[in-house]
């Protein structure tokens, strides 16, 4: 009888918080051999949180180091660098529906990956393919995949959305019993986007993702929310401590986006000369020497929209 911990990205927005969940009961279920536990990185967010409470669940355990000879199921990332250290723990499997991010096992191991919008979404598909029937889904782990799939595509309007993505929530929304999903979405959204208690650093920390584009150490964070006008408000704020985390964490760059996700657009928060010059060519659109905010139309996702631009432009 092993322990195989199930763990999600550093940061865990509310995906990569229920998709440890959905995937041990799962494995659990399957391989009674072993036990699964879910655990985090760090503190979710707010959104992450609420939904947790909405179906009830409690906070899975912090872990932020594995020993040696761990076993362990990696899923909603493949980055080393958003995971725990991984020398010497055994990567048994990957759940995913990001790029391919670095990571090396020493072991061959079970790769489900496909560009859909969650990865709860993955791990329905993985269920269907293993032949699991929808009546044999427990409701209540059926609201976390649709909860990960409302999240992570903004209840279907984000262009990572796929048809599969459609279809999986409306079967997931039925075997959960959950009445009214748009408003379901709306209370999760509401959650997300409450800054109280976050200090302006935890505002750029809340959903940031690290990546080194050529030989820079990059920053892209990005604030989902319903009332943009609240970081609208504190930019001086916002930038001060983007400068600050620059310097104090040597970072080259550090972008940092507002989404706003009723209006289906994004906005790029002014940092530096270094970062304006790059979002001026990347997304060919004027950077006012006074302006906070610049309006990038329609971009939403990190992922699809704002990553592979950086990654071409941050030189
Ligand atoms: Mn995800």
């Amino acid at each position: 009888m092993a322990t195989i911990y199930v763990v999600g990205h550093k940061n865990p927005d509310t995906d990569a918080t229920v998709a440890p969940i959905v995937a041990a009961w799962y494995l659990g279920l399957k391989d009674k051999e072993n036990t699964y536990v879910p655990v985090i990185y760090n503190q979710p967010n707010k959104e992450a949180v609420f939904v947790l409470k909405y179906f009830g669940f409690n906070l899975p355990q912090e872990k932020q180091s594995f020993s040696p000879g761990d076993k362990i199921v990696i899923v909603d990332t493949t980055n080393p660098d958003e995971l725990p250290d991984l020398t010497d723990v055994e990567v048994l499997a990957v759940f995913d529906h990001h790029k391919l991010g670095g990571l090396k096992t020493s072991k061959p191991l079970t790769a489900f990956i496909f560009p859909l919008g969650s990865t709860t979404a993955v791990l329905f598909k993985y269920f269907k393919a293993n032949r699991l029937g929808c009546k044999n889904l427990d409701p209540k782990i059926a609201g976390l995949m649709a909860a990960g799939i409302i999240s992570d595509t903004l209840n279907l309007q984000s262009p990572t959305t796929t048809d599969f993505d459609k279809q999986a929530l409306k079967k997931l929304v039925e075997i959960a019993g959950i009445r009214d999903v748009d408003k379901l979405a709306s209370e999760m959204f509401d959650a997300k986007s409450s800054l109280e208690g976050l200090t302006p650093l935890d505002i750029l920390k809340y959903d940031a993702k690290e990546y080194t584009f050529g030989n820079k150490k990059t920053l892209v964070a990005v604030f989902e929310t319903v009332k943009p006008e609240k970081l609208f408000d504190i930019y001086d704020k916002l930038q001060d401590a983007a400068n600050k985390l620059k310097t104090n964490e040597g970072y080259d760059a550090v972008f940092f986006f507002v989404i706003d996700i009723l209006k289906q657009t994004g906005f790029y928060m002014r940092v530096g000369e270094f970062e304006d010059k790059t979002i001026a060519s990347g997304y060919n659109v004027e950077v006012p020497q006074d302006a906070m905010f610049i309006e990038l139309t329609g971009v939403v996702s990190r992922k699809k929209q704002i990553v592979p631009v950086l990654e071409a432009y941050v030189k």
